[in-house]
């Protein structure tokens, strides 16, 4: 099934927010299928961001990321990259829906709380950076409830 990388990152993880972002994945119905609690370097985080090394807001964007503990989760369910994006909001909380994590929590762009995959290639690429190690193997007991 399809699967995302979603990343709290340190502006959500010191305002306390993990909980709520976590409850909120998981209330849609979506699997928590890895997770970690860390703080990366420097040149982890450029390449997390090489998409972005041309942008002018790159080297703030990665002091932003390693600044503090962040946490790296892969979630799992259909749809869940697109889904996901939804559950998370625009990328500018200026332009994010109420409802959304960023329009009910961020107001700056460069402070906006989390980070979710824009495409499926994009999360393979993802969860292998952030999870070399794979993931624990289980299967949720909710899934008859979830799915047709
Ligand atoms: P998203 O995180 O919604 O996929 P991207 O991939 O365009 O958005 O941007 C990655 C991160 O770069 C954003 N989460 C945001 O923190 C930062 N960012 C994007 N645009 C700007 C900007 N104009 N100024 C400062 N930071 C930005």
């Amino acid at each position: 099934m399809e699967q995302t990388f979603i990343m709290i990152k340190p502006d959500g993880v010191q305002r306390g927010l993990v909980g709520e972002i976590i409850s909120r994945f998981e209330k849609k119905g979506f699997y928590l299928k890895g997770l970690k609690f860390i703080t990366v370097d420097q040149s982890f985080a450029e390449k997390h961001y090489a998409d972005l090394s041309a942008k002018p807001f790159f080297n703030g964007l990665v002091e932003y990321i390693i600044s503090g503990p962040v946490v790296a989760m892969i979630w799992e369910g259909k749809n869940v990259v697109t889904t996901g994006r939804k559950i998370i909001g625009a990328t500018n909380p200026a332009e994010s829906a109420p409802g959304t994590i960023r329009g009910d929590f961020a107001i700056d762009i460069g402070r906006n709380v989390i980070h979710g995959s824009d495409s499926v290639e994009s999360a393979r690429k993802e969860i292998a950076l952030w999870f070399p190690e794979n993931q624990v193997n289980w299967h949720s007991s909710l899934h008859p409830w979830i799915y047709e």
